[in-house]
């Protein structure tokens, strides 16, 4: 069967974007506006406006993801470029951009990974209620059939959702106003059944490639060894991680989440037919986002988060806190850096569900500097890779199946909270935050180390 000779093969070493953060053109040749379009950004920081201005660029860049000698590329298709108003009549220029884009890859011999939504919910569908709404649920449905209809011989590795736990979890928080935890959950019960039914009609097109989400997966630590630590790490684990892979891989609910729910009545409605199509659709591979890992302890006051991202300082009364772990430095950005972490999950992820694994997002954002000569000194950057990747070799090397590698980034682009001065890229783009400068792209050392580690496979 392709698919598992697609899921049989050796791992690709890649590298990722995202539509919104890379490519710029937000409102060119008929796209229409996504909420981070017209999203609020943090005084200081950059729109999503011109981004790396990739859609224009995007040949120079795939003739320098060749020289890097990148055997994958993960990407994601902007929705409001196919449909701009997120249902009703495509638009042709962005669906011929992304065959554009694919002929070139395929071109270069690079490997396309597509996720189809990754945060850029269609305007008009957030004006109307967005995944609170069932009708987002079809619109969904029907941006996916057009996309697999059209690149369906062109991909081979679809990912659905990009960090749904995140949207779920950390997103309200930043965007989203006054919601209820049961509006949220309800929401996020959307999500899941819009994967499912996707994943589920990918299945029954019969295409010639693997379906599968992308959420970002980090063990939790307990604090302590005192068991109230352990069961508060057990809920973290389950609440941030587990209820989302349990529903990708089994189609089912997982048990603790659903305590945690019932404590904060924030069960959503969820139909018969829901269920089903939850069970009827169910993932291929698993791709997870690794930036590192967290600890948490028991949870007796009032704290429900701190002031939170995607990587820390998130707390429910009665279950968990996260907490500073004392044992690991951080980046510039107060992100923990934890390598073992990684291997960690991944064996975890692979003793749990026992699929393949692609690692969609790892990487160090920083401040780098471009010196005089047009060079990007970056050890910190090649130094966290180096670690990570080892780690991902002697978890392989002890058996966990690792289909693709791709770090986050490929090339520098817009963080989601940060702006442009917290760079992840392999590849530098130079302008500022909003000083757009020439938008040329530079080499960093990273790049080099990435291209000579491709090559010979040595670290
Ligand atoms: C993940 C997202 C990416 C990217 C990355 C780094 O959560 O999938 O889109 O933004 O995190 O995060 P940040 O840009 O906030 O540093």
């Amino acid at each position: 069967m392709i698919k598992n000779k697609i899921l049989d093969q050796d791992i690709m070493w890649g590298a990722s974007t995202s539509a919104y953060q890379v490519e710029g053109a937000y409102n060119q040749d008929g796209k229409g506006m996504s909420v981070q379009d017209i999203r609020s950004v943090p005084e200081g920081t950059t729109d999503f406006k011109v981004a790396a201005d990739h859609y224009n660029r995007f040949e120079e860049d795939i003739a320098l993801f060749k020289e890097l000698g990148l055997q994958s590329y993960r990407f994601s298709i902007a929705w409001t470029r196919i449909l701009p108003d997120g249902v009703g009549e495509p638009n042709l220029a962005g669906i011929a951009f992304y065959h554009r884009l694919l002929d070139q890859l395929a071109a270069a011999g690079i490997a396309p990974i597509v996720t189809v939504f990754h945060f850029d919910l269609p305007a008009a569908l957030s004006q109307n209620g967005g995944w609170s709404n069932r009708q987002t649920i079809v619109a969904f449905e029907q941006y996916c059939a057009l996309l697999f209809r059209e690149y369906g011989e062109k991909v081979k590795y679809w990912l659905t959702i990009n960090e749904q736990n995140m949207m779920t979890l950390v997103g309200p928080k930043l965007y989203g106003g006054k919601k209820t935890m049961k509006e949220i959950y309800q929401e996020n019960h959307h999500m899941f059944v819009a994967q499912a039914r996707v994943t589920r009609m990918y299945h029954q097109g019969n295409f010639p490639g693997v379906i599968g989400p992308a959420p970002n997966i980090a063990q939790a630590y307990p604090a302590s060894a005192e068991p109230e630590d352990q069961l508060a790490a057990q809920y973290f684990n389950a609440f941030r991680n587990w209820f989302y892979l349990d529903a990708a891989v089994y189609g089912l609910y997982n048990h603790q989440v659903m305590t945690i729910l019932e404590k904060l009545d924030a069960v959503p409605e969820i139909t018969e037919q829901d269920r089903v199509d939850m069970r009827e659709g169910c993932c291929d591979y698993i791709a997870l986002n690794y930036y590192n890992t967290m600890s948490v302890e028991a949870n007796s006051d009032e704290v429900t988060a701190e002031d939170g991202d995607q990587q820390r300082g998130l707390g429910l009364k009665e279950f968990f806190k996260s907490v500073k772990n004392p044992f690991l430095e951080t980046t510039e950005f107060g992100w923990e850096i934890d390598p073992l972490g990684f291997k960690t999950t991944l064996h975890e992820v692979a003793s749990r569900y026992h699929l393949p694994i692609m690692v969609t997002e790892n990487g160090l954002g920083a401040k780098d500097e471009l010196t005089e000569d047009f060079r990007i000194h970056d050890p910190y950057r090649i130094d966290y890779l180096k670690r990570h990747i080892d780690m991902l070799q002697q978890a392989r090397d002890e058996g966990v199946k690792v289909i693709a590698y791709c770090p986050w980034s490929a090339i520098d682009l817009v963080s989601t909270h940060e702006g442009m001065r917290k760079r992840y890229g392999l590849i530098y783009v130079h302008r500022d935050e909003f000083d757009l400068k020439d938008l040329n792209r530079y080499r960093k050392d990273s790049f080099y180390w990435y291209q000579r580690f491709i090559a010979t496979g040595k670290l």
